[in-house]
């Protein structure tokens, strides 16, 4: 077997101090695909150091000069789209097209954040002085932790990482265990780019290295991009530490609304999509359909049509629409909500959590397989399954009656506030729901996933209290000074405060 890959520290691919290595798998076949050597919070230690001394010299750069690196790994992720794009499917699970899509995210990421360091950059701002000039400008804050999810192991790196170095921070990458090889592509990128040693540095590992990152106080920002409970855990540990800054994107019941109004064949496509691509891992993915009695019957009939159809198999082949579930310990959590569903006494509608062996390609026996569950339940009932986030293609439709005030409380009665949609022809209603849906992320007739890099990405509520993605991330990799400038030999002060020095002979 080969040698174990290795972390990427000080420019050096390094085994680190454990001797613990962790094996990544194909999800669809269960077959192993490499082994990886697992970071210790020692090797977290190391790599910290390093980015700290790094970043001296990289914060010195101008924006251009740093971006440049970044171009290099643009041209790479262009031009080996579809190699990378296979590599995310094996490694993850999601449909081919998914699998590109990634690839594709993460090139227009760091297309973004690299043209961005041509752009001006803070703001000028008016002073009641004529003599002074008065500006916003912005200074990088040091060492970055970036935390990430497997969902989209080359996309979400990228837009923790790509803003945070053109901004002239130093990195320190702890990908998701589930997919080591993903983040082995990205590492071997940020070498091929030559980038100076220090300035990117990835660890392998699991939570222990995460917790690591979090724990040491030179790291002033931490990115993370992963579950609720570990998300809040970050948040409630550094949020009151000063100097240390936390930027969170979690999950969420994300809810498409249905109203009386809708073009149901946009509403069934839309719902679709949102439930189950990428077998509802992602955390814009609905889990909660809210349709009104008006059109409630003929929704309910095709949707259930499709659910019980939609092609579940071999993420590499085209005609796939669903892949596996990422792992045996997720497939079962999934399994479980189907099961506590039923004991909540639910009605359900489809329920493919076994699927018949037939459905399951050759070869792929030992791939983490589940298939739609959709059912309905009352909107006001108590119920776990439609209160807490399943990650997975488990669907509840809530029908509800009355106007679109009620469609909306019934949207916003979640302590989640991720993504949502509306189908409606009604642009009142639309209106209505833009403005008072708690959603960080909302679409009017479109499945409530697929946001583009440059609209900022995150969510209210439980899902997220910063924006660690696209534009926004700039507010959390760097601070902010207000400088003033005065040009006059005389100082004069603004609000009419006097700026006469008075003394006791005067
Ligand atoms: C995630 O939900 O885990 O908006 C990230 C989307 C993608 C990113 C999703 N651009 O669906």
């Amino acid at each position: 077997m080969a040698e174990p890959y290795q972390h990427y520290i000080d420019g050096e691919w390094v085994s680190g101090d454990g001797s613990e290595t962790f094996e990544s798998e194909n999800p669809a076949t269960g077959e192993t695909l490499a082994e990886f050597e697992r970071g210790s919070p020692s090797d977290i230690d190391q790599a910290i150091t390093v980015a700290e001394a790094a970043y001296e010299e990289w914060r010195e750069l101008s924006r251009i000069e740093r971006a440049e690196y970044l171009w290099d790994v643009y041209q790479e992720l262009r031009d080996r789209t579809d190699e990378l794009g296979e590599i995310v499917t094996k490694e993850c699970g999601k449909e081919i097209s998914e699998g590109k899509a990634d690839v594709v995210e993460a090139a227009h990421m760091v297309e973004w954040a690299a043209g961005d360091a041509r752009h001006p950059s803070g703001d000028i701002i008016p002073s009641e002085i004529a003599a002074k000039d008065a500006y916003m400008r912005r200074k990088p804050r040091g060492v970055t932790g970036c935390i990430t999810p497997w969902n989209f192991p080359i996309a979400i790196p990228y837009w923790h990482m790509a803003v945070a170095l053109v901004e002239g921070n130093t990195v320190v990458f702890k990908p998701a265990e589930q997919t080591p090889w993903c983040a082995q592509i990205i590492a071997e990128m940020f070498d091929d780019a030559g980038i100076p040693p220090g300035v990117f540095n990835m660890v392998q590992g699991f939570g222990d290295a995460g917790n690591a990152i979090v724990e040491d106080d030179r790291v002033p920002t931490v990115l993370f991009t992963g579950s609720a409970e570990v998300g809040h855990k970050i948040a409630g540990k550094l949020g009151d530490v000063s100097g240390r800054r936390v930027a969170c994107e979690m999950g969420g019941k994300n809810a498409v609304v249905i109203t009386e109004e809708a073009d149901l064949d946009i509403a069934v496509h839309s719902a679709v999509m949102s439930s189950f691509k990428t077998t509802g891992q992602r955390c814009v993915s609905a889990e909660r359909l809210i349709v009104h009695t008006d059109i409630y019957d003929e929704f309910k009939d095709r949707f259930v049509e499709i659910a019980s159809n939609v092609a579940v198999g071999d993420p590499l082949d085209e005609e796939t629409f669903m892949g596996p579930l990422i792992e045996a310990e997720h497939a079962e959590k999934v399994a479980r909500y189907n099961e506590l569903a039923r004991e909540e006494g639910v009605n359900i509608l489809v329920d493919r959590t076994e699927l018949d062996a037939a459905e399951i390609p050759d070869g792929h026996e030992n791939g983490h397989w589940i298939g739609p569950f959709v059912y309905e339940a009352d909107p006001d009932a108590d119920l776990r399954c439609i209160s807490e986030e399943v990650f997975g293609p488990h669907v509840a439709l809530l029908e509800y009656d009355g106007d679109i005030e009620r469609a909306v409380e019934i949207q916003n009665d979640t302590p989640y506030g991720l993504a949502g949609a509306i189908v409606s022809e009604d642009y009142r209603q639309i209106n209505y729901y833009r403005d008072h849906a708690e959603l960080g992320l909302a679409y009017g007739n479109l499945p409530c996933i697929g946001a583009e890099v440059q609209l900022p990405f995150g969510g209210v509520k439980k899902s997220g209290n910063g924006y660690p993605s696209a534009r926004e991330i700039i507010e959390a990799v760097t601070d902010r000074t207000a400088w003033t400038l005065n040009n006059s030999k005389d100082i004069k002060m603004a609000q009419g405060l006097s700026a006469d020095i008075i003394t006791e002979n005067d």
